[in-house]
């Protein structure tokens, strides 16, 4: 069980305890353009803005702060900054558009954002009544960094207690409807001593680096707060897709990577003049990754993809493995700290073998803040994460599909996530979405969205189909298949079935 003192700020653990230990000299921060931060000089940036927050800015303990920009070495050092400052972060994608920035704003009370001056305009057009706005990284002579300059470079941190809100991250889940879920200082602790502690297991020389955003709390955790941790080093890319990570991952001797299912396929098309042999942790989350993929990738690098289940409302990943307790087609095991169950409608555990709904709990949960979907959550002292999943014989979870992702055909129940791993197989094939589309017989039929790989060429709907025919059991196989040039997803990167749902239902 982890225990942590009643007192405690999570941004003077990550930061300052980190420093205790190991020391001001080692490399914290890097970006791709060759800025290089120690820990002793990440502190100093973050004590001085955690000064210019209290004092210029008048943000006071409790207060929520929006906290907007590409994922940078200024943002992180912000992120920090509020943390010891008492006030919680209120973390948004840079792509986020000004209606939702509104929305978010309103449902979590922000007073005061920090804002990347790249990213500032769409911040204006929200027109926020009363949000007090301040740009990093510009020219003006009130902008943050330049206010910041002239502060004390040691700030002591305010003594937050363990469960006070330290983060509020926004889901909009695979809908749209954005929902805030609130996480105590201990909690951002805890995703580091759970899933980073005892899966992971990084060491201080480890570098880390991911194509998620330090407004996604799979990239917080990822490259800011795992690291730190650890008291290791973290690459920060702007842009984290793989033209970007394939090369810096020699470049900079990244260590470990925390990516996307997609990107992974996406980095096999493009890996052969890149060398990836520094890597020794590879971490996909974000959503179901086909073992097609997992396969694929362990046949052209050695490696073993640590997959994980994690979920805003968790904070990070609650299920996974490494290693040699790497099951592939799985998603691994409750991480230490964590339980999980798969449940019936009743809650109570269905028998292993037979899909139900994957319920965790653990040293985090899902708080939404003012949402009454808290009822539909949590539930029985569970978080019902809304993923069908089965619990196997030896104790390993197996991701089915969403709960609502479920395709009924003429009476058989049919994983869209299954059909899409067969469709992966086929080497003309990058990317699949399958659907449900209503049909007067058999209530539904399956269709695939399918986005052709580089020279696939002509790659036709007959050849696809009679290829997953061969694969998988014929009644799950598509009825129709149709080529797209992308697929919908979210900002954080999820596949949205739900738009192409509605768009067979029209
Ligand atoms: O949303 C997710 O899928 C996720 C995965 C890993 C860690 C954190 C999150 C939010």
């Amino acid at each position: 069980e982890l225990r942590y003192p009643d007192q405690l700020n999570c941004g003077a653990e990550l930061l300052d305890r980190t420093v205790e230990r190991f020391g001001a000299g080692r490399t914290a921060l890097r970006d791709g353009g060759g800025q290089v931060w120690s820990y002793g000089r990440l502190q100093r940036h973050v004590d001085r803005i955690a000064h210019t927050l209290a004092s210029d800015l008048g943000v006071l303990p409790g207060n929520r702060v929006l906290l907007r920009g590409p994922t940078t070495l200024w943002l992180a050092a912000c992120w920090l900054a509020v943390m010891k400052a008492g006030a919680v972060a209120v973390t948004v994608l840079a792509q986020q558009r000004a209606h939702e920035l509104r929305t978010i704003c309103r449902i979590a009370e922000v007073t005061h954002a920090l804002c990347d001056v790249r990213s500032v305009d769409e911040l204006a057009k929200a027109e926020v009544e009363g949000l007090a706005v301040t740009a990093f990284g510009g020219e003006a002579p009130d902008d943050l960094l330049r206010l910041a300059a002239g502060k004390p470079e040691c700030f002591t941190a305010v003594e937050t207690s363990a469960d006070d809100v330290a983060l509020i991250a926004f889901t909009s889940g695979t809908t749209g409807r954005p929902k805030g879920c609130m996480h105590f200082h201990r909690d951002v602790l805890a995703i580091a001593d759970t899933f980073s502690a005892h899966v992971l297991k990084p060491v201080p020389e480890d570098v880390f680096a991911g194509s998620p955003p330090l407004g996604f709390t799979f990239g917080l955790g990822g490259v800011l707060v795992f690291p730190l941790r650890a008291g290791a080093s973290a690459l920060l890319l702007e842009q984290g897709g793989p033209d970007r990570m394939l090369p810096a991952i020699a470049e900079h001797g990244v260590t470990v990577l925390f990516t996307a299912p997609t990107a992974y396929r996406a980095m096999l098309a493009k890996r052969a003049p890149y060398d990836l042999s520094g890597l020794r942790r590879c971490v996909s989350a974000g959503e179901n990754l086909p073992e097609a993929t997992w396969r694929a990738w362990y046949e052209a690098t050695g490696l073993k993809i640590i997959n994980g289940i994690g979920a805003t409302e968790m904070l990070h990943i609650f299920v996974s493995a490494a290693d040699d307790a790497i099951r592939p087609g799985t998603t691994g095991v409750p991480v230490p700290g964590y339980e999980a169950a798969v449940v019936g409608p009743d809650l109570t555990p269905v028998p292993d073998g037979t899909p139900g709904l994957l319920a965790v709990r653990g040293p985090t949960g899902c708080r939404y803040l003012s949402d009454p979907r808290q009822r539909e959550y949590v539930r029985g002292g569970w978080n019902i994460t809304g993923d069908t999943y089965v619990r196997e014989p030896d104790g390993y979870f197996r991701y089915v599909a969403r709960a609502d992702d479920m395709i009924i055909s003429a009476g058989y129940n049919i994983a869209g996530p299954e059909v899409e791993d067969a469709l992966l197989r086929h080497p003309g094939v990058a990317e699949a979405a399958v659907v449900g589309r209503p049909d007067p017989d058999r209530g539904e039929v399956v269709v695939a969205y399918v986005v052709r790989a580089p020279g696939a060429g002509e790659l036709g709907a007959g050849d696809l189909i009679e290829f997953v025919r061969a694969e998988i059991t014929p009644y799950k196989c598509p009825r129709e298949i149709l080529f797209a040039d992308a697929l919908p997803r979210t900002p954080t990167g999820k596949l949205q079935r739900f738009v192409l749902r509605e768009h067979e239902r029209r």
